[in-house]
């Protein structure tokens, strides 16, 4: 039985096309500085909102109508509903989507239960995988919304506690193992904390190390070879997130000896929340080899809260896909639409009219931000604006051949350092809008 029988396999029909079921931008063959839209993206969708969110928010119940969910939480249900997923990923031509544990099959009362709950819908993820060719960008674990991770998971005051994640990640890793998952998130929406007065931020920032470790170690002894991947993001739910932006995690990374092993995963709304822009996070985790995936989405600035909306904002995609070209693509990341349709788009054909936008947004955005790397837009400025350093003083710098006294003596006979030039913020903006309009 069809869940979506209304709606076909969504095609490219061309920028001139006013078909809401076509693609006018997003071409998956078409080849764009050496590869398919298809590969540059590896576009995925996420399980827990398109497929476990209800529309409900703080003051009112859910209101999204899905016909083919029964509404229970039994295995069966579950079940179907995994089989109505993937309708969804083949009719949107989605080559991937992501999971948490807990959204694709239900807690049961023990561990136990709720690892046979999950290996039996896991059968029927690796049977629709198999039939429709749709793979798994990245499995996770959910461990914020069941109470007891009430003070966090790896980093939680009860040891108890930290030992229940671990048994929990250590059955994720091996579902997403069976099931060919090319990554393994870890987003720590509770690793942080609501006051600092009761918080032993030192002790829980070494197990979280730990956990992370334990993770490592058992994914090299099942042979899952796939990327692991740290979500950044500042707050919400807790006040202070540890993993609170590029820079945080690579710090955090770092010190405790992982950087070898994880890569991150960037969002764009927590980039927002931490008073980035994406591309500023894009263009740090590059910097350093460590960006690794995307989950796409924008927020809200009137709201200021993690409103998860599908991004159709041509500049935001376009400077997001303009620094993915600039640092080498994402690797076996992915675009992954953690977003979710509004409390009042509830029926099934909103989740449609939200990814085809959203996706076609991407496209058109990479195809601006190939333009101008075609033409050196930014780059020619960029260059000129540092040529300073590509010769004299600034040559000597930059291959530590000078030090504080040779400066000094430099600038003594000098007298001063030479004009400065204009930063030409406000030509270089209308350089991008050109790049958007011709397009
Ligand atoms: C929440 C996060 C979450 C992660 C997966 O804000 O974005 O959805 O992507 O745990
Ligand atoms: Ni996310
Ligand atoms: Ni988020």
């Amino acid at each position: 039985m069809s869940a979506f029988p209304e709606i076909p396999t969504i095609q490219y029909e061309g920028p001139q096309s006013d078909n809401p079921l076509a693609f006018r931008w997003y071409n998956p063959e078409e080849v764009i500085e050496g590869k398919t839209m298809k590969d540059h993206f590896r576009f995925s969708i996420v399980y827990w909102h398109t497929f476990r969110g209800t529309g409900s928010d703080p003051f009112g119940p859910g209101t999204a109508v899905r016909p083919w969910d029964d509404g229970t939480e039994s295995v069966e249900n579950a079940q179907n509903r995994a089989r109505a997923a993937f309708e969804l990923f083949e009719k949107l031509q989605a080559p991937y989507y992501a999971f948490h544990d807990r959204d694709v099959a239900p807690e049961g009362n023990s561990l136990k239960e709720s690892n046979a709950h999950f290996d039996a819908v896991a059968d029927v993820l690796a049977e629709e995988q198999q039939r429709s060719g749709v793979k798994l960008l990245w499995g996770t674990a959910n461990m914020f919304s069941n109470p007891r991770f009430m003070h966090g998971a790896a980093t939680t005051c009860n040891a108890d506690v930290f030992a229940f994640a671990a048994a929990q990640v250590k059955k994720a890793l091996e579902v997403t193992h069976r099931l060919g998952g090319e990554n393994y998130v870890f987003w720590g929406g509770r690793e942080g904390y609501q006051n600092l007065y009761n918080t032993d931020m030192k002790r829980e920032l070494d197990h979280l190390a730990k956990f992370f470790h334990m993770a490592v170690d058992y994914a090299k002894e099942i042979g899952f070879t796939g990327q692991f991947l740290i979500e950044p993001k500042p707050k919400e739910p807790t006040k202070h997130q540890y993993d609170s932006d590029a820079a945080a995690c690579l710090n955090f990374l770092r010190a405790y000896d992982l950087t070898d092993h994880f890569k991150l995963n960037l969002e764009t709304n927590h980039a927002t929340l931490a008073g980035h822009t994406m591309m500023h996070e894009l263009d740090y985790a590059g910097a350093q080899g460590a960006l690794g995936s995307i989950d796409a989405n924008t927020g809200d600035l009137l709201l200021g809260w993690d409103t998860d909306q599908f991004a159709t904002d041509y500049y935001l995609t376009t400077q997001m896909m303009y620094y993915i070209l600039k640092h080498g693509g994402l690797g076996s990341g992915g675009v992954n639409f953690d977003a979710k349709v509004r409390r009042e788009s509830f029926e099934p054909i909103d989740l449609f009219y939200a990814h085809v936008g959203s996706m076609d947004a991407y496209a058109k955005g990479l195809k601006i931000a190939a333009a101008m790397r075609a033409d050196n837009a930014l780059e020619n400025y960029i260059n000129d604006r540092y040529s300073s350093w590509d010769s004299g003083i600034g040559a000597k710098i930059e291959a530590g051949e000078v030090n504080f006294a040779d400066l000094e003596t430099y600038m003594l006979e000098k007298g001063d350092a030479d004009e400065n030039q204009s930063g030409r913020q406000e030509l270089i903006e209308s350089v991008v809008n050109r790049y958007i309009d011709r397009v």
